[in-house]
C-alpha cells in the first residue's frame, strides 16, 4: 500500500505524518516531532525565533529549518516502515516568511554530497542570513509606499486577497531592498518558507502554490499569477527573482538523489508546498463552505473555505488560494499560544490548574475584560504591545485566566464577522484544542458546536493528504477532496461541545464591550467603563 508523506515546518517545530492509504484502507503510520529550541539548542531561538531587542522585528535561521529537516528524515529512515512504498511528499509552513538565496544555491543544491549532512554544505547559498517571519510588524512604511503605488489599500486588497500588511513578503522584501541594497542585488530567488523547503527536497528552485503566494501582496487573485504592478512597486528587478506559481496539486519534482542515497528513500513525487493554513483547511476537513476552523496555535486563526473570494472591505482579513483550488478567508491573531503562557507563567501555572481557574470563574467574567496584547498584535493591528484589563488588576489570577481566554474568542468572532458564514459548527485544532474548557468558551462565544478532530495537527495532516491529492492525480487516478480527507479530517462526534443558551445570550452582548474597549484602548472612542459597570450590575440581578 502506497505512503504519503506530510511535513509541517511551523514558527516553533517541524512534524511529519505520514499516511498509508489505498481505497478504503487508510491509517496513520508514523507521527513524529521535533520542537526547534530543544532539538536545536545552537541556533539560539527562543519559540522558534531569534531573540530581538525591537519587538517589532521577527526572523528566524533558515539553516535551521534545514537541518530539522535532515534530522526528520533520518527518524523517517529509522521508522521500520518499508520506504520503498513512498509515493509522494507534500508540505506545510509557517506562511509569509522569506528566504533569500544567491545565485550558488541552484549549482549546489544540484550537487550536494550525501555522505555529509545537509547543513554543512548550504552555508554559502544564502544571500541575507536570516529570514523575517510572521511574526513581524517592522514595515509599516512600506506597506504605504506599496499601497500608494498600486492605486491604494482597496485596489490592492481586490487583486491580491489583502490590504498591505506588515508580515506579507512584499513589505519584507521592500525593506531588505531599501535597507540592505547590495545584499539585495545578490539575491537570485526570494522563496516563502515553504518552497524553500521543497527546493532543498528537489534539488531545484521549486515553484510556490497559490494558497502561499497569496500570503505575499504579489499574487493576482483570480489569474493565480504574479501581479506585475505589485512587483514593480515592491523592488526593483523583483520579478526575476521570484519563483514560478504552480497549481497546488502539481508535482514540483522528485526527491533529489541526495535524500534518495542518504536516508533509503525512492524518487518520490514531492507535490507543491504550501502554508500551514492552506493545509490546515484540508486537514480540518473544510473541503465545502459554510463550516469553520479554528486552529489555536501560535498564531490563532479562523478560516472557512469560500467558493468565489469576497474580500474584506473592512481590511481585517485575508483571502489566500486554497488547496481545492478554490479560496479560503482567513483572519490571524499574532497573540495566540504565547499570550495563553505568559498568563500561565505569571501565576506558575501548570495546564491543569490553568483550565481549573477556566471552570471555577464566571462565564463573561463579570464584565471584565483583557485586550491580550502581549506581543504586537495584527488584528486588529496594534504596533505597540500592551495589555489591557478592564475592570481588573494584573495580579487577580482568576479574572486573568479567564480574561486571556474571553477576549481571545471574542476577538476571533468578532474579526471574522466580515466571512459572513453562518456558523453552526467549528472544527477546532492545534495544540489549545486539546483543552475543553477553552473550546467550551469557544462554543459558548460562537454559539456553535464545536468538534475536535482525531489528528492534532491539522497542517501535518493536511500536506499529508494534499501529498496523496497530488500523488495519485499524477499517477491519473485522481481522488475528489470528499474522498481525500474522508476518515483521515473527520470531526470525531463524541468530541462535540454544545453551546450554552443563555452564556451565548451573555457574550452577545459583552462582544459589542469587547469591540469598544478595542476601539478605547486603540485611542479612537470613548472609555467603556461605565457601559462595563452597567454590564456588571445587570448580570447581578
Ligand atoms: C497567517 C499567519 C500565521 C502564520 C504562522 O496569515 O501569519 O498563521 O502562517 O502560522
Amino acid at each position: 500500500m502506497p505512503l504519503y508523506l506530510g511535513l509541517d515546518s511551523s514558527t516553533q517545530s517541524l512534524s511529519a505524518i505520514v499516511l498509508e492509504a489505498e481505497g478504503d484502507q487508510r491509517r496513520v503510520a508514523f507521527e513524529s516531532s521535533l520542537q526547534f529550541d530543544e532539538a536545536l539548542p545552537q541556533y539560539r531561538t527562543r519559540h522558534g525565533v531569534l531573540p530581538s531587542e525591537d519587538p517589532a522585528t521577527a526572523a528566524s535561521p533558515p539553516l535551521l529549518w534545514a537541518e530539522a529537516l535532515d534530522i526528520m528524515m533520518a527518524r523517517l529512515a529509522k521508522s521500520g516502515l518499508d520506504l520503498s512504498r513512498l509515493a509522494a511528499i507534500s508540505g506545510s509552513a509557517q506562511q509569509h516568511g522569506s528566504v533569500y538565496l544567491n545565485a550558488q544555491a541552484a549549482p549546489t543544491l544540484a550537487r550536494l554530497d550525501p555522505a555529509r549532512p545537509l547543513v554543512g554544505q548550504i552555508g554559502g547559498i544564502f544571500s541575507r542570513k536570516v529570514a523575517p517571519i510572521w511574526m513581524d510588524s517592522s514595515t509599516s512604511a512600506e506597506c504605504a509606499e506599496i499601497e500608494a503605488a498600486v492605486g491604494g489599500e482597496q485596489a490592492l486588497a481586490q487583486r491580491t486577497g489583502s490590504r498591505a500588511f506588515e508580515r506579507f513578503t512584499a513589505a519584507q522584501i521592500r525593506k531588505f531592498s531599501k535597507t540592505d541594497p547590495a545584499a539585495y542585488a545578490a539575491t537570485d530567488r526570494i522563496h516563502l518558507v515553504s518552497s524553500f523547503l521543497a527546493t532543498l527536497l528537489t534539488g531545484w528552485h521549486a515553484p510556490l502554490d497559490p494558497g502561499d503566494a497569496s500570503g505575499t501582496n504579489l499574487m493576482d487573485l483570480g489569474a493565480c499569477q504574479w501581479w506585475p504592478e505589485a512587483v514593480d512597486s515592491t523592488a526593483g528587478g523583483l520579478a526575476v527573482k521570484l519563483p514560478t506559481i504552480a497549481p497546488a496539486s502539481a508535482v514540483v519534482g522528485t526527491l533529489s538523489e541526495y535524500w534518495q542515497k542518504r536516508h533509503g528513500l525512492p524518487p518520490a513525487n514531492v507535490i507543491a508546498w504550501s502554508g500551514d493554513n492552506p493545509c490546515s483547511l484540508v486537514g480540518t476537513g473544510l473541503v465545502r463552505e459554510g463550516r469553520i476552523a479554528i486552529s489555536l496555535g501560535t498564531s490563532d486563526t479562523v478560516f472557512g473555505l469560500m467558493r468565489e473570494p469576497r474580500v474584506d472591505r473592512t481590511g481585517t482579513g485575508h483571502v489566500f488560494g486554497a488547496p481545492t483550488g478554490e479560496y479560503m478567508g482567513l483572519t490571524c491573531f499574532k497573540n495566540g499560544s504565547l499570550a495563553r503562557e505568559a498568563v500561565r507563567d505569571a501565576f506558575g501555572l501548570s495546564w491543569s490548574a490553568f483550565s481549573e481557574a477556566l471552570r471555577r470563574t464566571a462565564p463573561g467574567n463579570n464584565g471584565r475584560i483583557l485586550l491580550p496584547w502581549f506581543e504586537p498584535e495584527i488584528t486588529p493591528p496594534v504596533l505597540t504591545p500592551g495589555v489591557h484589563r478592564y475592570g481588573f488588576e494584573a495580579d487577580d489570577l482568576d479574572a486573568n485566566v479567564r480574561g486571556v481566554i474571553e477576549g481571545q474568542q471574542m476577538a476571533l468572532a468578532l474579526h471574522s464577522r466580515w466571512m459572513n458564514v453562518t456558523v453552526d459548527s467549528i472544527h477546532a485544532t492545534g495544540g489549545a484544542a486539546a483543552n475543553r474548557d477553552i473550546l467550551q468558551v469557544m462554543a459558548d462565544v460562537f454559539g456553535a458546536d464545536v468538534y475536535q478532530l482525531q489528528v492534532g495537527n491539522s497542517a501535518a495532516l493536511g500536506a499529508a493528504l494534499r501529498a496523496l491529492h497530488g500523488g495519485t492525480a499524477a499517477e491519473g487516478r485522481a481522488i475528489p477532496w470528499d474522498e481525500v480527507v474522508k476518515d483521515f479530517a473527520e470531526p470525531v462526534s463524541a468530541s462535540r461541545l454544545h453551546p450554552d443558551p443563555s452564556r451565548h445570550a451573555l457574550y452577545r452582548d459583552l462582544i459589542d464591550l469587547y469591540a469598544a474597549c478595542e476601539v478605547h484602548a486603540l485611542g479612537r472612542g470613548p472609555d467603556p467603563s461605565a457601559r462595563l459597570a452597567a454590564f456588571r450590575s445587570r448580570s447581578k440581578e
